[in-house]
């Protein structure tokens, strides 16, 4: 069994890796679970900006919730929890990862460090940009919504982590009040709260 130790809070994205960490039958040992293990001295030896989620497995840091997530999938290839290295399902895999990071979940994240007084302090925040966070959210889950109109999920059309990742996400944009208009979206949220395992919703 490899070690693996969680630098992990509840609501976090560290909630991403506890999916993933159930679905695959590991066993972990729980770090912090306590907001002051944000930013603490003993986080930033793991991860450089004292962030959640953040893992040491076999005695090796990592951080990036989907980074771990991955990692942690490979562990148990008989469970068959993510795409063979070298194949193109696994090169889809990180396209999902990626556009979900990047194209969605960067507006849901930007709007709520503007919104709540923990990251920016309140006097820093920007309001405006709230508007446009959303539109742009919108614009990557169109695109999202279209596929998971052909396919339940979304890679080989079977569940994997790419869902436990991307469907944060989207689960996210839900608690922001982004998904109308978007069935396939919402459907896919449902299917995956289905799952024994799901720790959605994330916050
Ligand atoms: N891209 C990172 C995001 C990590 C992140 O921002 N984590 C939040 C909790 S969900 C955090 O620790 N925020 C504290 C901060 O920004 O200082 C990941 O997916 O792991």
């Amino acid at each position: 069994m490899p070690s693996i130790k969680l630098f992990e809070l509840g609501p976090t994205r560290s909630a991403r890796v506890r999916w993933t960490l159930l679905e695959a039958g590991l066993e972990y040992e729980s770090i912090g679970n306590r907001v002051d293990i944000i930013g603490s001295e003993e986080l930033r030896k793991v991860h450089p900006l004292g962030k959640l989620p953040a893992a040491i497995i076999d005695g090796k840091p990592l951080f990036e919730s989907a980074a771990i997530a991955s990692a942690i999938a490979d562990l148990v290839p008989e469970k068959d929890l993510i795409a063979k290295p070298g194949t193109w399902s696994r090169y889809l895999h990180y396209q999902w990862v990626c556009f979900a990071l990047t194209e969605m979940e960067a507006h849901v994240q930007s709007t709520e460090i503007n919104s709540i007084d923990f990251v920016i302090p309140e006097s820093q925040h920007v309001p405006g940009i709230i508007e446009q966070n959303s539109m742009m959210f919108k614009r990557g889950a169109a695109a999202l919504n279209t596929v998971l109109g052909e396919t339940d999920y979304l890679i080989e059309d079977r569940f994997s982590v790419t869902d436990i990742i991307v469907g944060y996400t989207v689960a996210w944009g839900q608690e922001q009040g982004l998904l109308s208009g978007f069935p396939n979206l919402v459907a896919y949220l449902e299917r995956l709260l289905e799952r024994e395992h799901c720790t959605l919703p994330p916050h």
